[in-house]
Formats: C-alpha cells, sequence, structure tokens
C-alpha cells in the first residue's frame, strides 16, 4: 500500500503540468467582470482565488474533488467498528483527490497517533490560561505556539529550494492535526472538567475516537460517530470563507502553517462565521425558556420576529455562496432520523420545528439572500443531547475539522508554488476616478 505521502508525489507532477498550461495558453481569458458591488460588497461572488480540493456550487453545496456528501459517506472508510467516514479519510480524500483504502486510512490513523501529544511546553503554555479566557482564543494561541517545531520554518532558514517546500509543508501540516484533539481537549477539560484526568492518545484509535475519549466521551460511541461525521463534514467548504481564505492569505507570505492555522481560527471565531453554531443554541435555548411547554407553530413564529425586530440575525441561517438548504445541515439531520433517542430529544425536536418555520419568514422579512438553514442551525443540537452541553466549546469543534481542508490547500500552494496574495484596493476617491475613466 502507498503512503499518504507517495500518493501525493504521483499526483503533483499532473497538477503542476495543467497550472503550467492554464498559465501559458489561458492566461488572458476572461472568467468574469468586477463591479462596483464586488468592491463593496466584502468581494462576494468574484472569482480571484485558486483551491484545489473543494468547489460550493450555490444551489447544490459542496463538492470535494467531484463527490457529494453522500457520496462521500458511501466511498471514504469509516474507524473500524463504525458506520461514518473518518477524518483520516476526509483528509486523504482532500489532499490527493483519491479514495483511501481502509488500510490507507488506518496507516493514516496510526502515523496522526504516533504524532499526536503535545510538547510540554504548550500544554504549560495552555494550563497557565484563564479558564475565563474563551476557548476559540485559546485555540488559536496553543496552535501559533506549535510553531515552535515548524519544519518548514527550519528548513526555510537553512535555505531549500522552491520544490522542496510541499514536503515541510506536509510534515507541520499533519503533525499540526495530529495534535488539534490533544490541544482541544486539554481546552475542554481545562475550562469545564479542571477535576477530571486528561487520557493520553491511544494508538489504536482513529483521530476523532482520541478526540472523543480524551473529551471524556469514548464510551459514547453515538457521540463519537456523530463527532466523525461533524468533522468530516465540516473540513472544507472551498477557498473563499474567511478562515480557509485567511489560512491561504496567511501561508502566501510563506509563513508556516501552524501560524497560519490560527490566523484562521481568529476568523473562524467571529459569530457571522464559526462562532454560528454557539450563537444558534444559545439562541435556541434562549427560545425555549421563553416558549416553555407550549412550542406552537405560531410561538417560534413570533420568536423569530422578535428576534429580526430587534436587530438580530437568526443565527445558523442564510450564506454567503449558497441559495439552498445546505447538504451538510441535510447530512447531520439525516444522522438525527437513524437514532431514536435523537427523534425524542426536545432540542433537537426545536430545532428542526424552527427549520420548518424560519425560511418563510426570513422570506417576508426580505433581506438575506438565502432564508435557508445552514450547517449551524443543527450542528451544536446533538452535542448538547449527547451531554458536551458547553456550547462555548463548540466552534473549537469546528476548529479542528477546518484544519482538514485548510491545511490541505497550503500544501498545494507550496506544491505549485502559488504566490504571494496581493489584491488591489481603491479609497472611494480613487474608485469615484476610476468609474468615470
Ligand atoms: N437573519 C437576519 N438577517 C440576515 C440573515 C439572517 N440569518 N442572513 C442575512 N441577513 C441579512 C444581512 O445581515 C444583510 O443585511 P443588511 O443588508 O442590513 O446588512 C442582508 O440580509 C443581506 O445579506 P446576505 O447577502 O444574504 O448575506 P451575507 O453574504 O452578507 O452574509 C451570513 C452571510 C452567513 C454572514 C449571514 O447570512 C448571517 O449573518 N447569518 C447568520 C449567522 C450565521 O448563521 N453564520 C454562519 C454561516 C456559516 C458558517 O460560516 N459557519
Amino acid at each position: 500500500t502507498k503512503s499518504l505521502k507517495e500518493t501525493l508525489q504521483e499526483v503533483i507532477p499532473a497538477k503542476q503540468e495543467q497550472l503550467k498550461k492554464l498559465k501559458a495558453e489561458h492566461s488572458q481569458a476572461v472568467v468574469g467582470e468586477v463591479k462596483v458591488e464586488n468592491i463593496l460588497g466584502g468581494m462576494r461572488g468574484l472569482k480571484a482565488m485558486l483551491w484545489e480540493a473543494s468547489v460550493l456550487d450555490p444551489n447544490e453545496g459542496i463538492r470535494f474533488h467531484g463527490l457529494t456528501i453522500p457520496d462521500c459517506q458511501k466511498v471514504l472508510p469509516p474507524a473500524p467498528g463504525g458506520k461514518e467516514m473518518t477524518a483520516e479519510s476526509m483528509l486523504w480524500l482532500l489532499l490527493t483527490g483519491k479514495v483511501p483504502t481502509p488500510e490507507q486510512s488506518r496507516q493514516l490513523s496510526t502515523e496522526l497517533a504516533v504524532k499526536g501529544e503535545l510538547p510540554h511546553f504548550v500544554t504549560q503554555l495552555i494550563d497557565s490560561l484563564p479558564k475565563t479566557l474563551h476557548p476559540m482564543t485559546q485555540l488559536g494561541m496553543g496552535v501559533a505556539a506549535l510553531n515552535h517545531d515548524s519544519e518548514f520554518q527550519a528548513a526555510y532558514e537553512r535555505g531549500i529550494k522552491k520544490p522542496e517546500y510541499w514536503t515541510y509543508t506536509l510534515e507541520d501540516c499533519l503533525n499540526l492535526i495530529a495534535k488539534l484533539p490533544a490541544l482541544a481537549a486539554r481546552i475542554y477539560r481545562n475550562v469545564y472538567h479542571p477535576e477530571r484526568s486528561l487520557e493520553s492518545v491511544d494508538k489504536n484509535l482513529d483521530l476523532v475516537g482520541n478526540y472523543s475519549n480524551m473529551l471524556g466521551f469514548g464510551q459514547n460511541e453515538h457521540l463519537t460517530e456523530y463527532l466523525r461525521l461533524y468533522i468530516a463534514l465540516h473540513g472544507d467548504h472551498e477557498g473563499g470563507n474567511a478562515s480557509a481564505h485567511t489560512a491561504h492569505l496567511v501561508g502566501s507570505t510563506l509563513s508556516d502553517p501552524y501560524i497560519s492555522y490560527s490566523a484562521a481560527l481568529f476568523a473562524l471565531a467571529g459569530p457571522l462565521h464559526g462562532l454560528a453554531n454557539q450563537e444558534v443554541l444559545r439562541w435556541q435555548m434562549a427560545m425555549q425558556k421563553e416558549i416553555g411547554d407550549n412550542i406552537t407553530h405560531e410561538n417560534i413564529k413570533d420568536y423569530l420576529w422578535k428576534t429580526l425586530k430587534s436587530g438580530q440575525v437568526i443565527p445558523g441561517y442564510g450564506h454567503g455562496v449558497l441559495r439552498n438548504p445546505d447538504p451538510r445541515f441535510i447530512a447531520l439531520q439525516e444522522f438525527c432520523k437513524t437514532r431514536p433517542e435523537l427523534q425524542a430529544s426536545p432540542i433537537i425536536q426545536l430545532v428542526q420545528q424552527t427549520a420548518e418555520i424560519a425560511p418563510d419568514v426570513l422570506k417576508e422579512h426580505g433581506k438575506t439572500k438565502n432564508p435557508y438553514p445552514n450547517v449551524d442551525a443543527t450542528s451544536g443540537c446533538v452535542l448538547y443531547h449527547y451531554g458536551l452541553t458547553e456550547f462555548k466549546y463548540y466552534t473549537v469543534i469546528f476548529g479542528v475539522s477546518r484544519a482538514l481542508g485548510a491545511l490541505t490547500q497550503l500544501v498545494w500552494a507550496r506544491a505549485l508554488g502559488l504566490p504571494l496574495e496581493r489584491p488591489k484596493s481603491y479609497s472611494m476617491d480613487a474608485l469615484q476616478k476610476l468609474i468615470k475613466n
């Protein structure tokens, strides 16, 4: 069986050739236009970035190297004894464009588990932080500190040639992905359960099996399976979203993968992006408290209007690119449908009822271009049901997951020799001159 690195070594030359041809034959081809609305509107819709692992269609949702979420659920190997695709098999697909065999996926699990423990100074750093510091801030700090051991940075200082960049970047990316569960679980333990001891990394478990175990949910196979699905699904969502784009931008300066991904985590920590899953649950709980046991269509509708009229967004609804219900939302809902205990859960029922009512309310409200639920509308409620109730922590799980896609692109950016990112900006005065000309 070929290793991940050997498989990548095989696929890289064809991609390098494709890029060379694109440059040589189509550099001047026009694929879109830049309107003032793109400049004023947060670059929405601007075709301006190369991103290899996934492409997001506004109506159909995400495809990973051409595979839809149901395709991935069919072909990507699960963990031994499980049904859901593992983070490792998704990572393999994202990096290589190929579906790993169960053996390749297990080999990668072992490689990651071997690299999974944190250096002592990072555990000391995390343990020294106040419990009141947001878990996402702690995660970003821990990830940045891991760059102490960056192989890319050390090799760059030694003076390596460009064609070698990607191999060191890959090493850093795998080391970082391997260490994320121990780091994220330590933050969870310190903030919420300081009395508990922490499990160490088990060489026989997959990445998410270990993560769940270190979080203290190792005995809860349902939650572990849900986390596998959640982490694979959130792995990548093309390149323009704020966290992925940040990793790409920072990485384009040849900052190492640790500090590049640390920056991405701080973009993910905003309420319009990854923090939405924390906000959704907070908001749904407040709705539950206000409505009490009398949950009716009218009561939910009234609560939705109350939120909108107070000038807040409905968390978990809308999207920068998607114009239909998010297929990741649908996949997580399907997971709920297969388990009677989830169907009986009041919070999951409330989320499902809200999803039936909110799109019409948002359409009537008339602002958002997409009135449908995104993945965050549902992702937290299953965690809550299974006992992971600390919703300030939820974005950290998203952060563990998004590393798969953002770090994949860093490997490809170095393998393809992509340049420093540097778009052109204008002041309003300069823009007005431009319009007149
Ligand atoms: N509730 C109320 N109003 C909303 C809304 C929502 N869920 N979604 C969008 N709008 C409003 C916007 O605030 C904007 O109002 P404005 O003109 O007064 O500024 C208007 O509708 C147009 O926005 P848009 O073009 O449809 O969306 P966008 O691309 O600017 O923003 C997003 C996308 C996700 C930030 C936005 O839909 C939102 O704030 N949603 C709620 C938060 C959320 O769920 N975020 C998670 C997104 C997925 C993720 O990254 N995890």
